[in-house]
């Protein structure tokens, strides 16, 4: 027995030395140490020594199965430092090598014009106002002087949100004003830029979500002056000192009198080209004065209280500015068209 257990020692440790992986080396463990390994065999046949034997053997058991237990231990670590040490080898980075440089994004064109136009604003004192572009039709309509039949309120033209047309998507930032003067303390200046819903089908110069940009003042004895001195000023800030302009007359519900603005056309100076398609004139936006009804369903005094307001499509003015010929350019985000400017 003692040379069985002798020729088991010498096999097992040749074989636990020689083993090139966990996988290997445990089936080792099992082969020799295991409830059904050999040195297990080995004791099963005790019962066939003499009392005085089997103590010894017994001992030498112990021994052996120890010795093989550190054996097996000792390898398993040689072969996990060797499987770092590969595994550092095979993941080393070279710190020398260039690295990637981040693609960075581009500032959309439209909003470098909203942000000169901000600018602008914040220089005169207005505040800019951010507000919900879902709205109740009272807000968006109603309390814009914008009466029941009016064709805006239709469904083919507005996104409702419910059968009894109560809450839609804003379709212009208007809302925004009538907030502010029922909130606001008198006087106020404000711009409210942002988005804007029509039902209207994707083409070149059309798009169901678009931006505006609206201001208004309200205080006592504001006039038409006023706003014409302020919009030429804002105008010439935006296109050059010397820009000319006009006003031609215009009906909007929330405001009387109405006009529309143009600037002459920077391109050709007035004789006509295709940048004003041979107008000489290009418009930028509509304006007027607070519409008394509006001001008073505000609950402010339109014998005390008079203001002026605008609006303007801002992609229509960023196409403009930038010799932009197709809407859709503006909302695709294709990067090769934004680094452009
Ligand atoms: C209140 C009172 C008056 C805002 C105004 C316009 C004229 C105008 C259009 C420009 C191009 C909309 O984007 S567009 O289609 N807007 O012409 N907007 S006056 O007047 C207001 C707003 C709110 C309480």
């Amino acid at each position: 027995m003692r040379e069985m257990m002798l020729k088991l020692q010498e096999a097992a440790l040749k074989a636990i030395r020689e083993s090139e992986d966990a996988e290997s080396l445990e089936a080792l463990r099992v082969r020799y140490l295991g409830k059904k390994g050999e040195l297990t065999g080995i004791l099963r046949q005790m019962g066939k020594l003499s009392a005085e034997e089997r103590p010894q053997m017994g001992q030498l058991a112990n021994q052996l199965r120890a010795e093989l237990e550190a054996s097996i231990e000792e390898r398993r670590r040689e072969l996990n430092e060797a499987k770092l040490a590969r595994k550092m080898l095979q993941e080393t980075v070279d710190v020398t090598l260039p690295g990637e440089t981040p693609r960075l994004g581009h500032k959309h064109p439209m909003y470098n014009a909203l942000d000169q136009i901000k600018d602008i604003f914040i220089a005169l004192g207005f505040t800019i106002v951010d507000g919900p572009e879902v709205e109740l039709s009272d807000y968006n309509f109603t309390k814009l002087n914008i009466d029941e039949g009016h064709p805006s309120r239709e469904w083919t033209d507005t996104f409702y949100f419910d059968r009894e047309s109560r809450v839609c998507l804003r379709t212009q930032t208007s809302p925004m004003q009538v907030h502010a003067m029922e909130t606001q303390p008198l006087p106020i200046r404000m711009i409210a830029p942002g988005r804007v819903y029509r039902k209207d089908e994707v083409d070149a110069t059309h798009s169901p979500m678009f931006h505006q940009i609206e201001g208004m003042v309200i205080d006592k004895g504001v006039t038409m002056s006023d706003l014409k001195a302020t919009l030429n000023l804002v105008v010439e800030r935006l296109y050059g000192t010397g820009t000319v302009t006009r006003f031609r007359p215009h009906h909007f519900p929330f405001t009387e009198p109405s006009c529309e603005m143009d600037i002459q056309c920077h391109k050709c100076g007035g004789k006509g080209c295709p940048t004003c398609k041979g107008e000489g004139w290009i418009e930028i936006l509509g304006a007027g004065m607070v519409h008394p009804k509006v001001l008073a369903g505000c609950g402010i005094d339109p014998d005390v209280y008079s203001g002026w307001a605008f609006g303007m499509g801002l992609e229509r003015l960023a196409m403009g500015e930038y010799k932009i010929t197709d809407l859709r350019l503006i909302f695709e985000n294709d990067v090769r068209f934004l680094e452009q400017f």
